[in-house]
């Protein structure tokens, strides 16, 4: 438990040996990605000012028209984990392929792997709403000092040991598990120190918002078109709030701290939904299980999944337990 107004500094130190693997390492990783947000972060609070806003003029392998911030952060969190010598592998939304990194001396010997959304909610950067960088790390399984393998990626996320967010809105915050509850530390950007702010944090476990795409209902299973009409129903505690802003490390931050569901699900559109399994659905359901919530595919825990591919997407039903769970019987009683 980390003391009030501890620096993240500090709190890593203190927690140090609280992690299995106490080879500093990790420690070293999360300051790795401590300082490459600071980085981006300057650049997002700023995007308005400089030619950094608007389409890279490329598209990234999910087809998506690739914003200058996404390729920029993509570049920042890569090289910021490279120079740290602590990962043998990367995986990116923005690279088609894993990257292989090597150790300053050529050999891999390093013992993780980081997969990463460097710039979640891109859409939302152009109309100054937040945007997150999402991460997920993992022990390596091919023995230290042979190249790593796409199967080092494609582990289920009950095996992640490490997985955060950070989030660009009206302050900046950086919020991750090591699997010993989630803490949250806010950027004082004055000077450049993040404080932890929240912690402990709690995912309630019921709550009166739903986020989703409703624009896409006539898209949608029967199950999630039930659902949605049961949380508009007159009620108990119902109608719900709607509350969607189009960036999952958003919504899902407010959802942790008001209570609520994010639902993104397969549709007729997108026939399995649009969200990437290994770098979005994975470390956000290790951050709400760790939490307290509760994070599905619908029927069965996200965590559980066997990865097959890279670029994956899985639907997702993701916050408060109870809420998860009344999703989840509306979605096996309309099979
Ligand atoms: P839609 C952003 O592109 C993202 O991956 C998530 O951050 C967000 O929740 C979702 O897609 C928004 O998708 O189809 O509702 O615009």
């Amino acid at each position: 438990m980390g003391q009030p107004h501890q620096t993240l500094g500090e709190y890593i130190i203190e927690n140090q040996k609280a992690f299995r693997y106490s080879s500093g390492e990790l420690s070293r990783l999360i300051s790795s990605i401590k300082l490459a947000a600071k980085v981006v972060n300057h650049e997002v609070n700023k995007a308005g000012l400089v030619d950094i806003l608007g389409a890279h003029g490329e598209t990234n392998v999910q087809g998506e028209d690739q914003q200058k911030l996404d390729v920029y952060a993509n570049e920042v969190f890569i090289d910021t984990l490279i120079n740290r010598e602590i990962v043998c592998g990367i995986a990116s939304e923005e690279e088609d392929e894993f990257i292989t990194v090597k150790g300053h001396n050529g050999n891999h010997d390093n013992k993780y792997v980081v997969l990463m959304d460097p710039l979640d909610g891109s859409s939302n950067i152009d109309v100054n709403v937040s945007v997150g960088t999402i991460f997920s790390v993992y022990r390596r399984i091919t023995p230290e000092g042979q190249p790593v393998e796409l199967k080092d990626f494609l582990q289920p996320g009950n095996k992640q040991v490490a997985a955060g967010y950070i989030i660009y809105g009206t302050s900046t915050m950086l919020v991750y598990t090591t699997g010993h509850g989630v803490n949250g530390f806010t950027l004082n950007p004055a000077i450049g120190t993040y404080y932890l702010s929240h912690p402990d944090m709690k995912f309630p476990k019921t709550g009166k918002i739903y986020s989703m795409n409703e624009g896409n209902y006539v898209h949608f299973p029967k199950g999630v078109k039930n659902y949605i009409k049961y949380c508009q129903e007159e009620e108990g505690d119902r109608p719900y709030t709607s509350r969607y802003i189009g960036s999952l490390v958003s919504d899902i931050h407010r959802n942790m701290i008001k209570g609520g569901i994010y639902i993104y699900p397969k549709s007729s559109k997108v026939a399995n939904g649009k969200l990437r399994l290994l770098y979005e659905c994975n470390p956000m359901a290790f951050i709400v299980e760790q939490a307290g919530g509760k994070a599905s595919d619908g029927y069965q825990r996200i965590l559980d999944i066997e990865p097959t591919e890279l670029h994956q997407r899985v639907p997702f039903f993701c916050g408060s337990k109870k809420m998860v769970e009344k999703a989840e019987e509306f979605m096996k009683s309309s099979v």
